[in-house]
């Protein structure tokens, strides 16, 4: 692996991605320019706040260079704990429920049932199924819970409907679609190269000082807190206590926290609730997000939900899950009946015994890379209520780390500074995977990376 074959450079530079990216995109660049000769310019100014994107969105990055990498090494078998993708098939109970909801479409009763556009907000069923399995014992009821097409894609629409100008705050590292949205709908004036964040949004630190659990106060002037627990990518997931500080935080200050609970169903410390409508107050500050990708397997499918609970108010006593509902009904037009059908299935027993099977098999997958990398001597976290293992190397800079593990043993990570500056110096182990994949990266990584 690696030694003797063509190489992907990927030496490490300042506040975007490493070189390598930039030499492929401004290559990339050259030709287009060469292409759209013609139409040189035009009268279309660009949207600044794209503009002040510094570099691509990080999980595409890091497809393209593995591609590159397949490209420069034809022969290499490559592994990726890199994106966090699933990779068994979806439960059977699911795709049965699936399958016959498609069906369905193809009758006349079941076409007017459930087939043309439906409600932008989700089957009323469904909706009350997610509000029964997930939210019973909370406040949260049926008409809280807006079905969609993902996490990633409420986050995006979210932002649009708080719009321009708001103070943002995110834990570092976090899911780089939070930052990346934020800037977009102009929530911050630019890059600071000096800091490798972007201005006016405020990062929270995560690290192994303090335990994962950032210092809240630096949120206090903030409006909209992103908070994802079990957290990607540190794996860390917040205890009852953390989140009551949180929460009462957000109750005191007036701000909303935007909790992003994608990866719940990893949590098996009872100390850590699954979603934060567990801790008091929580309806009058937190909007959820959370989805079946990771449950069930549906990255491709698409299916989630986010809720807004009805007591959340705006400063004016406003409601915001009106104005979601508002926003929905014109950004969206209902996630599709076949994937409903789906998420319908998964509240089954037999769905929900699929789903909690699926959960413990990349759980042990994440055993095994988090062992492993200990037993190598590195320091470790995460990979025990999450789907994700951070694995230290003190001093380095992450980009490089991440090529050099490529280029040695043809594995893919993450370099845990695509999700922040507090995020080098850490690569993230994406535990979704086979278990054969699993156990030869194991193998690997042990051969050339041991202390
Ligand atoms: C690559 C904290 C993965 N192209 O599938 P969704 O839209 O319901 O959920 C996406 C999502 C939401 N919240 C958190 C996540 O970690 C994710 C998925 N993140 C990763 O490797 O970090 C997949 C990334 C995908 C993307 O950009 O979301």
């Amino acid at each position: 692996m690696g030694g003797g074959r063509a190489r992907v450079s990927c030496a490490v530079t300042d506040g975007g991605w490493c070189a390598c990216v930039r030499r492929v995109s401004v290559r990339r660049t050259h030709a287009r320019r060469a292409r759209t000769v013609v139409n040189a310019s035009s009268n279309v100014r660009r949207n600044p706040n794209m503009a002040q994107l510094k570099a691509g969105y990080l999980f595409p990055e890091i497809a393209r260079i593995r591609t590159a990498h397949l490209e420069a090494n034809p022969d290499a078998k490559i592994i990726s704990l890199g994106i966090g993708d699933t990779t068994e098939p979806i439960p059977q109970a699911i795709v049965d429920g699936m399958v016959a909801g498609a069906a369905a479409l193809g009758t006349k009763a079941g076409y007017s049932a459930k087939g043309g556009y439906g409600a932008e907000a989700g089957q009323m069923e469904l909706r009350a199924g997610l509000a029964e399995k997930f939210y019973a014992g909370t406040p949260i009821e049926k008409t809280d819970v807006f079905v969609s097409d993902g996490s990633k894609c409420d986050i995006s629409r979210m932002l649009q409907m708080f719009g321009t100008g708001r103070k943002i705050a995110v834990q570092d590292p976090s899911y780089p679609a939070y930052v990346d949205s934020s800037v977009i709908m102009g929530n911050s004036t630019g890059f600071d190269d000096a800091t490798k964040q972007y201005q006016n949004i405020t990062y929270m630190p995560c690290n192994a000082d303090n335990d994962f659990f950032p210092d809240l106060s630096k949120a206090k002037n903030s409006e909209l807190i992103f908070f994802c627990s079990p957290n990607n990518p540190t794996g860390a997931a917040a205890t009852r206590a953390q989140l009551t500080q949180l929460v009462n935080q957000a109750l005191e200050t007036g701000s909303f926290i935007i909790y992003d609970a994608a990866y719940s169903a990893f949590i098996g410390n009872d100390d850590c609730p699954k979603t934060i409508y567990e801790i008091p107050g929580a309806e009058k500050c937190c909007i959820e997000t959370c989805s079946f990708s990771k449950y069930a397997g549906f990255t491709g499918l698409r299916l989630g939900w986010t809720v807004f609970p009805e007591a959340l108010k705006f400063s004016d006593g406003s409601s915001v899950r009106q104005d979601w509902n508002r926003m929905m009904g014109t950004s969206f037009n209902g996630a599709s009946n076949v994937a409903q059908a789906a998420g319908l299935a998964c509240l089954t027993d037999a769905g929900m015994k699929g789903m909690k099977d699926l959960v413990a098999f990349y759980k042990e997958n994440a055993a095994i890379l988090k062992s492993t990398w200990e037993e190598m001597g590195y320091k470790v976290y995460g990979g025990t209520d999450a789907p994700y293992v951070w694995v230290s190397f003190e001093g380095r800079d992450s980009w490089e780390v991440f090529t050099e593990i490529l280029q040695k043993t043809d594995i893919v990570v993450t370099p845990g500074a695509g999700f922040g500056p507090a995020g080098n110096g850490y690569v993230r182990c994406s535990a979704f995977g086979s278990r054969e994949n699993i156990n030869e990266a194991a193998r690997r990584l042990k051969e050339k990376f041991s202390k």
